[in-house]
């Protein structure tokens, strides 16, 4: 979509009352900065997600004094509808069900996309929403800025998937709101906690290798910090999968990672792995995630079962 109509498209929707923007569960900085961004176009907005905001999102709604309110406990009838950014599929944000949406801003690529709108400004070709965002709207205040630096800061998995026009991005945000990189980085990327390092060594302790074609995968299970997990065993294998058992779900969840060679498509094999064991997977091609139907042993094994076949 061209940039005159993608802003025409989002300032459309200030005619409407009261609008509630929300983001995937576990609101990341990413979501949140695309949604603070969106309550300055939208002044009578509510920003929502559900369950926990993750450590820098927290950081940053704490900074800016954004307050993010449970989805579960807005009322639908107060609203005209919901805004959704940073996701586009029902299984990042179930609570969205029922809600009428006017708008999705994403970037996450199409596998998983169920969510409907009259107004869909998706890229997936930007590693962010924020920089979605802050190229539609240029004209911003300086805590938009700031946040929204964060949030490009935070998605991009420190720039391997930038384009020149995140970094032009990055500078211009980074001017307006007159802040330097350190202070960006210390809430993009905020030092882990205590029970995540545990998780995240522990991960590394039940660690199992593989070569398939050429490729070091790694598979991995953990009780919380996948992502995180994920995230760092990648830096040493070229290929990781990390399972979480969530009980409460009675699902697998699995966090994958992909070393920027990595030819195999994650989000592919994702999709494929949910449609043999049921449940949902997608993402992006070097990051990727799913909820499967099944305990971790048979999910890890499908994980390896598909990505082989792939290679
Ligand atoms: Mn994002």
């Amino acid at each position: 979509m061209e940039r005159a109509v993608a802003e025409k498209e989002i300032r459309s929707l200030a005619k409407y009352k009261k609008i509630a923007i929300a983001t995937h569960s576990r609101a990341d900085v990413d979501g949140l900065s695309a949604a603070y961004a969106l309550t300055k176009v939208y002044p009578n907005s509510v920003i929502c997600s559900s369950e926990e905001p993750g450590e820098g999102a927290k950081m940053l709604a704490a900074r800016l004094g954004i307050k993010v309110e449970d989805i579960s406990n807005l009322k639908k009838s107060d609203f005209d509808g919901l805004v959704v950014v940073d996701t586009s599929a029902y299984t990042l944000l179930p609570e969205a069900k029922g809600w009428k949406i006017l708008m999705i801003i994403d970037h996450h690529r199409a596998e998983g996309r169920d969510m409907q709108s009259d107004i869909q400004i998706v890229d997936v070709e930007s590693p962010s929403t924020a920089e979605i965002i802050a190229n539609i709207l240029p004209e911003m205040d300086r805590e938009t800025a700031f946040a929204l630096s964060v949030g490009i800061i935070a998605d991009g998995a420190r720039f391997k998937s930038a384009r020149t026009q995140t970094f032009e991005t990055l500078a211009k945000l980074m001017t307006i709101a007159n802040a330097n990189y350190s202070e960006l980085l210390a809430i993009a990327e905020p030092d882990p906690k205590d029970e995540a390092k545990i998780a995240i060594l522990t991960a590394m302790k039940r660690l199992n290798f593989i070569y398939i074609g050429g490729y070091v995968v790694a598979t991995t299970e953990v009780g919380s910090n996948e992502s995180d997990a994920a995230s760092l065993i990648a830096e040493a294998a070229d290929v990781v999968f990390v399972a979480k058992w969530k009980d409460r779900e009675k699902e697998t969840r699995i966090s994958a990672r992909a070393r920027a060679s990595v030819k195999i498509p994650l989000n592919e094999v994702m999709d494929e792995v949910a449609k043999e064991l049921g449940g949902a997977g997608g993402g992006h091609k070097k990051a990727a995630g799913a909820a499967l139907k099944c305990h971790t042993d048979e999910a890890l094994k499908t994980c390896i079962d598909i990505f082989s076949k792939k290679v």
